[in-house]
């Protein structure tokens, strides 16, 4: 992409409105722009960020063994009546009334939606185990929708929703479910901690949070400061392996990480004291399992082999793909913008031209263009008109991990040079060799 022809609208102030650096950052690098109170437009950058982490969570879900399908966000209130949560959802759910006076709701969460789809479809035992799951999006009128995307009322959520004969079968889909996600995370460069947690409005009492450590962070959070030594790395996985997903599991819960609501500090003391800690966390995800709640409720039963007629056992897990953003944001910044992990960055890579208009530098500049693109990469190339700080302030702030500058001057010897954003370490190379170092970076992300 050249910038002259994108559309990047930077602010040079910082928002007044804006508390924390992630609502700050994104609304400085012209990725969001308020609409409503915690309703927000998605710019280009804004939206190539949020489709970037969502194929990172299609492709992990996928890799899982579940299946992507999208349901309506505006339901009919007679699914949620069946269940019993049209009433007891309470002021948070967005309520209207069509032209015929039927009672409708937005969305907020989709139990309902999928188990009334699996039981209209499914009927034996033969077709499980099953887990469907959407990307949508989802509406919960909060009471003080605040921080940007990482409490808006409006926000884009992966739910998905397991179908199990067992409560032993739906245990390993929990256990698949918390696995995938540790992945998921970890390519977004993220340390996600799992813990113990209430499960609110969803019910059930098995259910993990996975947290960002973050002072901005909502929640209170309590744990063993060795979890933060556990890396998931690129093991291989074969999720259909009980116990290999079950042994995951133990690693990654079996030291203390519990939120404020399910915090016990006698436990916690048991911990040695160097290694207790308190910290704030985002919560980016959770996982239940609530057995036969819906599936009794809705009447989505199977078959079993002997004949006999059972309801389901269920559970359903999400990630705030668009809170995602602004916890990303929180974890890696510094004080002149974003920084970008390279596995979710707009752009792989921006190209400066500190003489816009000189012949050679701008053959260069697009000689450089040419070949990262022909390798499959984004580079976005400031092809403006501007001096060469105010070039490198807007990189810097839209957090592109990697930069190739390019100037007359390191052209007579043959070279540009390569900065990274997050050291500031730049080393100079021919422009071949930069190409080469960048898709080095990104081979295999
Ligand atoms: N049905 C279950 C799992 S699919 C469910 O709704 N779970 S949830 O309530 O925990 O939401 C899933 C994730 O959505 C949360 O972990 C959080 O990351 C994100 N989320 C929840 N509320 C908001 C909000 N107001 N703004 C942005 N993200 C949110």
């Amino acid at each position: 992409m050249r910038l002259s022809r994108y559309f990047l609208p930077v602010l040079k102030e910082n928002p007044a409105e804006a508390q924390i650096v992630s609502h700050r950052l994104m609304l400085r690098a012209g990725m969001i722009k308020q609409a409503s109170a915690g309703i927000y437009s998605w710019l280009p950058l804004g939206f190539k960020v949020l489709r970037k982490l969502e194929n990172i969570v299609h492709e992990e879900q996928v890799r899982a063994g579940h299946i992507p399908m999208l349901m309506p966000t505006l339901q009919s209130a007679d699914l949620w009546r069946e269940s019993g949560r049209y009433d007891g959802y309470g002021e948070e759910m967005l309520r209207m009334q069509d032209r015929h006076g039927r009672d409708m709701l937005y969305s907020p969460t989709a139990e309902e939606m999928f188990t009334d789809v699996f039981r209209s479809h499914v009927k034996s035992y033969k077709d499980l185990p099953l887990t469907l799951y959407q990307i949508q999006w989802k509406f919960r009128d909060e009471i003080r929708p605040r921080f940007g995307v990482m409490r808006g009322r409006e926000f884009l959520m992966k739910d998905g929703y397991n179908f199990d004969l067992t409560k032993e079968d739906a245990l390993h889909a929990y256990n698949r479910h918390l696995v995938s996600y540790l992945r998921t995370y970890e390519r977004m460069g993220l340390q996600a901690i799992p813990m113990r947690a209430d499960s609110g409005p969803i019910g059930g009492d098995y259910t993990h949070e996975f947290l960002v450590l973050a002072e901005t962070g909502e929640s209170e959070v309590f744990y063993d400061a060795e979890i933060t030594d556990l890396k998931f790395g690129d093991r291989e996985i074969d999720y259909d392996n009980v116990d290999q997903c079950q042994a995951i599991l133990e690693e990654f819960t079996s030291r203390y990480a519990r939120t404020d609501e399910t915090h016990d500090e006698a436990v916690f003391n048991e911990v040695p004291e160097d290694r207790r800690r308190v910290a704030r966390g985002i919560e980016v995800g959770q996982i239940f399992y609530f057995g036969t709640q819906y599936s009794e409720a809705l009447n989505a039963t199977v078959q079993t082999p002997d004949g006999s007629s059972v309801p389901v056992h269920m559970g359903s897990h999400g990630i705030g793909v668009s809170r995602l953003l602004g916890a990303i944001i929180e974890a890696s910044h510094d004080d002149k913008g974003i920084i970008w992990p390279e596995g979710v960055t707009p752009f792989h890579c921006g190209i400066v031209n500190l003489k816009q208009g000189d012949d050679e530098a701008d053959a260069a500049c697009e000689a450089l263009y040419k070949s990262l693109t022909a390798l499959g990469l984004e580079p976005l190339y400031d092809d403006r008109n501007e001096r060469a700080g105010g070039k490198f302030a807007s990189m810097d702030l839209i957090g592109l991990p990697w930069r190739i500058t390019v100037g007359p001057r390191g052209l007579k010897n043959g070279v540009v040079e390569v900065t990274c954003r997050r050291s500031g370490e730049s080393e100079e190379m021919p422009p071949e060799q930069a190409v080469a170092k960048i898709a080095g970076i990104y081979a295999g992300l």
